[in-house]
């Protein structure tokens, strides 16, 4: 499949949503990685448009249940701005995380350009966790567990309105993959919204073929699908270069493969890669595997397919 794609990189160095320090130096892995040219190997036409500036991490103790809220909006108005921007521009943009509370402002952005255009969303959210917390059930404040609750508006009025519509998504909206650690509360809040969750079991019973078949399904020409790509959705034996590892995740080839599938679906026009944390990594392998898998999000195969 070859398309010229314009896409730009944005990157968000911050850890203010995450329970360890570190998320903040993924953009630069990312890019000493080879994110850029692997896009631009792939046929893109690749904008790097440097990084995001926000508040520093105070690290302090959660209030009213959040950790660092103020910091945590800020960045993500930086966050939505900037993607929105992209977009109406008509461009693909990238996020390049940070931690995964950045999604916040991330798909409010891309909601807010797919109700101008009256576009469909899917929301593709590839995790370890469900990310469904909210300031009642979280065991810890930290808002990246918080960010699919907020843009299905549960969550601090900040947070939610940040798109301009309140809640920016829906629930139905969402296909979760991979998810092998969901909070005890939280597991509850899923089950009530109705998130429709491909967890670990699952994919081991079914495969990810059929897995990704389910969660692509009923998409059309007029659906932005927007992939949020936690690297800790990924077995850790691989990805070890992240704060919240849990073990039993995709295998390198089932990675690939979900990446694929989404390639062939023609329709992906937004990222969010988050969660990387060089801190915690081995001489940057889990950012060269991230790479690795975008550049079959983009359309690498090992042969050519009729
Ligand atoms: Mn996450």
């Amino acid at each position: 499949m070859t398309r010229l794609r314009q896409v730009s990189l944005i990157g968000a160095p911050t850890d203010i949503g995450a329970g360890a320090r570190g998320a903040s130096m993924g953009p630069e892995a990312l890019r000493v990685a080879g994110l850029a040219a692997a896009l631009q190997a792939r046929g893109a036409q690749v904008e790097d448009r440097g990084n995001l500036q926000g508040p520093v991490n105070p690290w302090l103790p959660p209030q009213d249940g959040y950790r660092h809220l103020p910091e945590v909006v800020a960045w993500n108005t930086q966050v939505h701005t900037a993607v929105y921007a992209e977009l109406q521009a008509g461009r693909m943009p990238i996020l390049m995380g940070g931690d995964h509370c950045l999604a916040i402002g991330s798909i409010s952005a891309v909601a807010r350009h797919c109700r101008e255009r009256g576009k469909k969303l899917r929301v593709l959210w590839l995790d370890a966790h469900a990310d469904f917390n909210t300031n009642t059930l979280t065991p810890s404040g930290n808002v990246h567990g918080m960010p699919v609750a907020c843009l299905c508006g549960f969550g601090p009025q900040a947070l939610i309105e940040l798109g301009g519509a309140t809640p920016a998504i829906s629930p139905k909206w969402v296909r979760q993959i991979g998810i092998r650690s969901v909070d005890e509360g939280e597991r509850r809040f899923v089950h009530e919204q109705d998130l429709e969750v491909f967890d670990m079991r699952f994919i081991d019973e079914v495969g990810m073929r059929h897995a990704m078949e389910l969660a692509l399904a009923t998409m059309d020409a007029n659906t932005h699908l927007h992939v949020s790509f936690d690297v800790d959705f990924l077995d850790p034996s691989m990805a070890p270069g992240v704060g919240t590892t849990v073990p039993g995740g995709p295998t390198y080839r089932e990675a690939h493969l979900c990446m694929e599938m989404i390639s062939d679906s023609g329709l992906m026009a937004s990222l969010d890669i988050v969660e990387l944390n060089p801190a915690l990594d081995e001489r940057n392998k889990t950012a060269l595997v991230a790479v690795d898998l975008i550049e079959s999000l983009f359309g690498k195969s090992t042969l050519m397919r009729k």
